[in-house]
């Protein structure tokens, strides 16, 4: 057992190193395509939450003004706590301890001294959502300008002008097309957005929100469809679809037999009109 648990800190030792790995060196454009919220079009999530922590301490330190002193004070001594998890000469992190202290956190599912690949997964998607919602509450601060916790149309959009929320122009971007994606995340209908929808208007790729999905399918649409027959042939497939889809598969399936781009198009061309 001994050695499964050493093997297994190795493993982890690795995946903390990939994790912390400037992405873009490995993961050239290919990447860029995958975008969706726990995807690779971010930067990879930091592996602990230690250093997630440090990262915005610093950050807030540098950038804001709102936070007072005894505000930034608790969150220094808060972090300072856990110095002991650096060595006193060059201020590294004493990888090993963190790890020992991480073990136990990760395997969980079931907690039987071992990492597997499926609880390995899973923290990461915590530390992923968890940085999220930081994001999100960080927004949330900057804009919520009557302090309601919730964020109307003009607390996000104030870059707009009158005369640009009356022009109402739908391009991407334009205030129209703003306001339809506000429109689309307000679930409730109540002209402003809480936390949960806010999340979703600034993380669209990953929303369950079937508005949202339609309106950003459509989007996609009307740029892979070279031709503008709202419809895509094989050959748009090809150039525009499939080799995300491979990476998708590749990656995040960890699918081997993967279909050639002709089987894919053949099983999605339901109607088989090419
Ligand atoms: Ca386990
Ligand atoms: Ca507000
Ligand atoms: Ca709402
Ligand atoms: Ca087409």
């Amino acid at each position: 057992m001994a050695k499964v648990v050493v093997y297994t800190c190795l493993t982890i030792a690795f995946v903390l190193f990939l994790a912390c790995y400037p992405n873009k060196r490995h993961y050239g454009n290919e990447f860029a395509v995958i975008s969706r919220r726990l995807g690779y079009n971010l930067a990879l999530q930091t592996f602990d939450p230690l250093v997630s922590e440090m990262k915005r301490v610093v950050e807030d330190n540098k950038s804001s003004n709102h936070q007072t002193d005894l505000e930034k004070d608790a969150r220094n001594i808060e972090v300072e706590d856990d110095y002991e998890y650096f060595s006193s000469k060059q201020g590294k992190l004493n990888i090993t301890l963190r790890l020992l202290y991480l073990f136990p956190l990760i395997d969980n599912g079931p907690k039987d001294g071992v990492v597997g690949v499926k609880e390995l997964e899973d923290w990461n998607i915590e530390q992923a959502i968890d940085r999220l919602n930081y994001k999100t509450e960080k927004e949330i601060d900057l804009h919520d300008k009557n302090e309601d916790r919730a964020i109307s149309f003009e607390e996000y959009l104030s870059q707009f002008s009158k005369e640009d929320i009356e022009k109402n122009g739908t391009r991407h971007g334009e205030a129209g097309w703003w306001k339809e994606q506000f429109m689309n995340a307000d679930v409730d209908g109540n002209g402003v957005l809480n936390f949960d929808e806010f999340n979703n208007l600034l993380h669209p790729e990953d929303s369950n929100i079937d508005a949202i999905r339609k309106s950003l399918l459509g989007e996609k649409m009307e740029e892979m469809d070279d031709d503008g027959d709202g419809k895509l042939d094989f050959e748009e497939f090809v150039k525009t679809v499939y080799d995300t889809y491979k990476t998708y598969v590749e990656l995040e399936v960890n699918r081997t037999n993967i279909p050639t781009s002709e089987e894919k198009f053949a099983e999605l061309d339901v109607n088989k009109d090419k």
